[in-house]
């Protein structure tokens, strides 16, 4: 009987552990500065590896695009300013308990083979002997976005794959502290693994089948910037390297939301990390903005996901990472950043819908009023006053770092806001008020440097004009 009761309480714990109370954390989760534009500076970083011991994040990769001894110039060694610098960051990484991962991206124009071969061989190994150097025990190596001369030809995934097995083994002979290698290969999302036919491609085939099983694979979902990975195309892809992969995840980043002026930071994304897999994901990397302060409300949510990935819920987490990192002014930042979450072009798409609730009645005041019927008007000029609230509120009580990664898009809030108040006024009185051209060509100009809301309050005002229009 005693036995019998013994084994009823067993079987009922691990059900309620493994069941609904219990969601094992991601082993490696973390933040991969791999975006392209200014990296961030030494301050940025350390300040990130704090926010990580704070938010159980134990990972962070250095992978800045525009460091040219990442990946332009990735043969030749780090001048000693810079090494220094590196290793005070390798200290302050090791004090808040964080992996500080060097990554390098020799791929542009890595020789396999050859004499060139075992030059470049050669030269990996000193780079990465000389931030062992000064600290460092986990490495990288990153064969993303390359041009298609280098990119694919015959033979390149065995090729990569056997370089970066080298490296692997010649690090570990060397060194019994040295992790496992951590990789991107060049066919790095699912949809680009698979050709058109829906077989495995060459290229990721026999990347796939001759790099070593101790090997970390990171993938960035279906696409390149993409609309969550479900539990299932998690799977598939899993599948196609016979392991559980990692998530090099695109959001926050922003560097691909390019302005006509050339500006990779013009649209914040100030939502949660949401829609990825419930398990099995060995490894998570959040790709930042290069605003990093305003990056943390998503890696903030990111790292409750990545501790907690079958519990976790999206929209509490949001609210509250926005509550403990903006205290007083965290109603004003709820209603601005619901305005500036989804990050969308021609081949990206990520984040939950800009402002829904003002999407909504937006759409529902002028289909009434084309259909000359009744609507009451009022939600939406409430959520107006809002806006126009919020923002004056940010842009006086921000503090002078935060408001450096936002002002410009505080001030076109400010704007959309008193152009919608003018649409609704329009739409009320049945005629058009020629200050909302007005305005909507300023925010138009100003559209270069800060997007905010593009599809939901600015589409507002371009809905109301074309109501008029016609
Ligand atoms: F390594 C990859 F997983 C990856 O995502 N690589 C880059 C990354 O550095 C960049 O920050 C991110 C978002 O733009 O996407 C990849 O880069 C691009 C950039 C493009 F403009 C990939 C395709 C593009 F068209």
């Amino acid at each position: 009987m005693k036995i019998f009761k013994c084994l009823l309480l067993v079987i009922l714990m691990t059900g309620l552990s493994f069941g609904t109370a219990f969601s094992a954390p991601i082993p490696l989760r973390g933040v991969v500065e791999g975006f392209y534009g200014t990296p961030w500076t030494f301050e940025d970083r350390a300040a990130l590896m704090e926010f990580c011991r704070r938010q159980n994040l134990n990972a962070y990769i250095y992978a800045p695009k525009d460091d040219p001894y990442h990946r332009d110039k990735w043969r030749q060694p780090y001048p000693f300013e810079k090494l220094h610098e590196l290793e005070n960051l390798v200290d302050v990484a090791k004090k808040n308990n964080v992996r500080f991962v060097f990554a390098v991206s020799p791929g542009l124009d890595l020789k396999y083979s050859g004499k060139n071969g075992d030059a470049d061989f050669k030269l990996m190994m000193k780079k990465l002997d000389a931030m062992y150097e000064i600290g460092v025990r986990h490495f990288a190596l990153f064969f993303d976005d390359l041009k298609d001369n280098n990119g694919k030809h015959h033979e390149k995934g065995k090729l990569q794959a056997n370089f970066i097995n080298k490296v692997q083994n010649e690090l570990r002979v060397k060194h019994s502290d040295v992790a496992p290698l951590i990789v991107v290969p060049t066919e790095y999302y699912r949809l680009d693994m698979i050709s058109n036919r829906g077989k495995v491609t060459s290229y990721t085939k026999d990347f796939a089948e001759n790099l070593d099983k101790k090997i970390i694979v990171l993938y960035t979902g279906d696409g390149v910037v993409c609309d969550g990975i479900s539990d299932e195309k998690f799977n598939e892809a899993c599948e196609i390297y016979s392991c559980d992969l990692g998530i090099w995840w695109n959001y926050p980043v922003n560097d691909y939301a390019l302005t006509l002026d050339g500006n990779r930071n013009a649209k914040l994304a100030l939502g949660a990390i949401e829609k990825l897999p419930t398990k099995n994901v060995q490894a998570i990397f959040f790709n930042p903005m290069g605003q990093p302060i305003l990056s943390r409300i998503a890696l903030a949510t990111g790292a409750e996901y990545a501790n907690s990935p079958a519990l976790y819920d999206a929209k509490k987490s949001w609210n509250k990472a926005i509550d403990e990192q903006f205290g007083e002014l965290a109603p004003a930042m709820k209603i601005f950043a619901d305005h500036s979450q989804h990050m969308e072009n021609s081949w990206a798409k990520v984040g939950a819908a800009d402002a829904e609730e003002f999407n909504t009645l937006a759409y529902l005041a002028v289909a009434n009023t084309r259909a000359k019927k009744a609507f009451d008007f009022s939600r939406l000029e409430k959520l107006i006053d809002d806006m126009e609230n919020s923002a004056d509120t940010l842009l006086e009580n921000l503090s002078p770092e935060i408001l450096a990664e936002c002002k410009p898009q505080l001030e076109q809030f400010k704007i959309i806001a008193q152009a919608d108040r003018i649409a609704v006024e329009s739409l009320k009185s049945g005629s058009l008020d020629p200050n909302l051209k007005v305005l909507r060509e300023e925010i138009k100009k100003n559209s270069v440097t800060a997007l905010v809301s593009e599809k939901t309050a600015v589409k507002f005002i371009d809905d109301v004009l074309a109501f008029f229009e016609k």
